[in-house]
């Protein structure tokens, strides 16, 4: 089933050189492609947008702050079942819990600097896709 989903290599990741790691690996995996990328530092008003649904909890304010520190990069990924297949490729939310092997298993240590966001589910990827390529047929 091809898929679509939105990426964005956070802020940590571009500071610390890990961009083309974390690209690799995502090109490695057999009959992927990206089909967009950019690197652009996020205004408040697209992430308010992209994280409305942690609007209130305690980490959300850190959370914006640390997403508009510096410049991202966000990428449309397309193949098959990507959606799934980048989240296990990113590993869970928190890099302690995460496998070695994924990409926050291998290069994070603490939640909200967990160097990639992939869409959770289709509904998801197409609701983040609009906001960052709202080009996008
Ligand atoms: P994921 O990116 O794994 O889907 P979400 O959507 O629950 O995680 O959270 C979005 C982002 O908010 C995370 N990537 C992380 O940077 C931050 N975050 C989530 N939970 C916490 C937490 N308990 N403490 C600090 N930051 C958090």
């Amino acid at each position: 089933m091809t898929q679509r989903t939105l990426v964005l290599l956070k802020p940590d990741a571009v500071r610390r050189g890990l961009v083309g790691e974390i690209i690799g690996r995502i090109e490695r995996k057999a009959g992927w492609q990206i089909t967009a990328l950019e690197l652009r530092t996020l205004d408040r008003a697209t992430l308010e947008t992209h994280y409305g649904e942690h609007v209130g909890k305690p980490f959300y304010e850190p959370l914006i702050e640390f997403m508009s520190s510096g410049p991202v990069v966000a990428l449309v990924v397309e193949g098959e079942r990507v959606v799934e297949g980048l989240r296990t490729l990113a590993g869970p939310t928190d890099p302690i819990a995460a496998a070695p092997g994924s990409i926050r298993g291998d290069y994070g240590t603490i939640v909200r600097e967990n160097l990639i966001h992939a869409s959770d589910s289709e509904g998801s990827a197409e609701r983040e896709l609009k906001i960052f390529f709202p080009g996008l047929v």
